[in-house]
């Protein structure tokens, strides 16, 4: 015991540097890693699709009798090919595109689906598709206007 007060110090310091490598540890697991993994990682091809796929809906698709509201009703679109989607209110009065309350989406690079408003005569709403998945969605204000897209594994992607 001829320096035990530089003895007490190591000990002070090895306890310091195996609570300092814990909370290191505790970090990357529980903030570092779920972050990193929380940033998604989409092919190149699919954020920049070469072609677009346009919906129209077409005047009058507020008139429960006639047919035609969202043109095409259903669609196939491929990731990496033309997997945003375009939507064009060429109608009279304004509609949304809303996702089906059954329907459980969100894009895991684009978000939350839908119209966040009324889409006004002459304007658009575009998503950008980046997973497979099928959307069935309506018209809020409309509610009998019904369609769907079905995103699909693209021939250019992995
Ligand atoms: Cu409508």
């Amino acid at each position: 015991m001829s320096f035990p007060s530089s003895s007490h110090a190591y000990g002070i310091g090895l306890i310091a540097v195996i609570v300092g490598a814990g909370v290191g540890i505790v970090y990357y697991q529980m903030y570092f890693i779920p972050e990193f993994n929380a940033k998604p990682h989409v092919d190149a091809k699919i954020l920049n699709p070469g072609q677009t796929t346009t919906i129209v809906i077409v005047p009058g698709a507020e008139n429960p009798a006639q047919e035609q509201n969202f043109v095409p009703k259903t669609i196939d679109v491929q990731l990496g090919i033309n997997n945003l989607v375009i939507w064009k209110n060429t109608g009279d009065i304004g509609h949304t595109v809303t996702l089906d309350p059954d329907v459980n989406f969100v894009d895991k690079y684009s978000g939350k689906f839908g119209s966040p408003e009324i889409i006004k005569p002459g304007e658009n709403y575009q998503f950008l598709f980046t997973q497979e998945v099928t959307v069935k969605y309506h018209c809020d204000p409309h509610p009998w206007m019904k369609a769907s897209v079905n995103i699909v594994h693209g021939a250019l992607t992995s």
